[in-house]
């Protein structure tokens, strides 16, 4: 049988660096073909340098590694699991090189498809072939994916504080950083704790218990006290900044849309997950009501979790994730749906993705032409000690590394020295007791 002019049974196939001659007939679909390079290991490295993170490392017969971030706060060990279980086995004698097959055979394989365990996992093993593609090909991923669209991520930054005084000097400490836009977050009076506003403000973990910490939660109190919070920061900024809030999951359509109408004189950039998303055509009620900016997306595992909110023009910004939603392969897919219908990219970099997931995130960004923003919640010096990386924060971009493949390791010897800690995300109480969305 002719292809192309030469006969099928001498289809070229590339050996990573040198072309090979391998017979159709022998192949056995796995990549596993005479000649091939191999993936010879894969392990799965839970560390915990101040909070959980869960990574999978992966090692060729050529002895090139790659890294994948497998993380998913709270049930760090699910996905450990999974992909020891189920997806190392698998890896072992596979071509490194054939990222889609590899992809399609770990999700169609499973038969179980998404949902956050697996598209987790999924992208652990995608993000590490694509470190592994880079460096062998000697570019950073960024080349592979199509080259720079930008010369750098435009980041937000989180300012939370219990009161609003204090909240106008967080922005300011961020604006001197050369930051273009900022999340910003308050107490609510009334509430004891609210979503976003705790710690000592620099290093943001809401999985601050072993069992998960109650809060409580009154919409009313929330909705009257925000606006003024905007007003405020309006006043003392000007128009320039680009400001976000971050509802999380916690109004119903209805009550959406009247905090978009109520934030419209303050011209948001975006209102972040308005009301949980499961039902996608529920947000035709908050864009009939208000030209407030949506944003939605960080829980999403794939493009299914989306497709209507995209095609039908219900969002602006879709903040799905490399780590939760399959990896830079079906990232990409998303984010190129996303721009066939004006959706930019917003993608979640909250401090309980690794900063293996940053630096793979920060590779799409700069490639794709719907770029919007990029989340930016600096790690831990123990984090950031635990992975080596050469993105660097410059005047409110994030620059990706320039070094081949992501740029970002695993210090396995350190991360060893910081065993996994039990930690959960809280819950949240409505005033009478019952459960609400935290
Ligand atoms: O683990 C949950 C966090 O990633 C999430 O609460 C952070 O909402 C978040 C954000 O926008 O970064
Ligand atoms: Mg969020």
């Amino acid at each position: 049988m002719e292809c192309g002019g030469h006969p099928m049974e001498t289809i070229a196939s590339v050996r990573y660096g040198r072309r090979e001659r391998v017979s159709l007939t022998e192949t056995t679909g796995s990549g596993a073909e005479e000649g091939h390079v191999r993936i010879v290991d894969a392990r799965v490295i839970v560390t915990c340098p101040g909070r959980n993170f869960v990574t999978l490392k992966v090692v060729t017969d050529d002895g090139v590694t790659g890294v994948g971030d497998a993380t998913l706060n709270g049930r760090e060990l699910a996905v450990a699991s999974y992909l020891t279980a189920h997806v190392v086995p698998l890896l072992i004698g596979r071509d490194p090189a054939r990222i889609e097959d590899t992809w399609q055979y770990l999700y169609r394989g499973a038969y179980w498809r998404r949902g956050p365990v697996t598209m987790s996992a999924i992208a652990a093993v995608d993000t590490a072939l694509w470190d592994i593609k880079g460096k062998v090909a000697g570019l950073p991923v960024y080349q592979l994916l199509g080259g720079r669209s930008r010369e750098g991520a435009t980041v937000y930054g989180h300012a939370n504080a219990p009161a609003v005084d204090e909240v106008l000097t967080e922005i300011a400490r961020y604006v001197a950083l050369g930051y273009r836009a900022v999340r910003v977050q308050t107490g609510v009076p009334g509430l004891a704790a609210t979503y976003g506003v705790g710690g000592d403000g620099q290093f943001y973990e809401p999985a601050d218990a072993a069992i998960p910490t109650e809060t409580v939660w009154d919409t009313d109190a929330y909705l009257h006290h925000v606006p003024g919070v905007f007003a405020r920061v309006r006043a003392e900024f000007g128009p320039q900044l680009k400001l976000l809030h971050d509802v999380h999951h916690r109004l119903t359509p209805i009550e959406a849309a009247r905090l978009g109408k109520s934030l419209e004189p303050y011209g948001l950039t975006w209102l972040e997950d308005p009301v949980p998303a499961e039902l996608q055509e529920g947000f035709r009620l908050i864009r009939q009501h208000t030209t407030t900016p949506i944003a939605v997306g960080e829980v999403f595992n794939s493009v299914w979790d989306c497709h209507q909110l995209i095609s039908e023009q219900l969002v602006d910004y879709i903040r799905a994730t490399v780590v939760h939603a399959g990896g830079i392969t079906h990232l990409r897919r998303i984010f190129d749906l996303a721009a066939l219908y004006h959706v930019r990219s917003g993608s979640h970099g909250a401090s309980d993705l690794s900063p293996v997931c940053l630096a793979a995130a920060l590779h799409l960004d700069v490639s794709i032409p719907n770029f919007g923003l990029q989340e930016y919640m600096r790690h831990t010096p123990d984090t950031d000690a635990v992975f080596p990386h050469g993105y660097r924060f410059d005047g409110g971009y994030l620059l990706p590394s320039e070094e081949p493949g992501l740029g970002v390791d695993i210090d396995e010897d350190l991360a060893a020295r910081h065993p996994y800690r039990p930690a959960s995300l809280p819950v949240n109480r409505l005033p009478d007791g019952s459960m609400h969305n935290w």
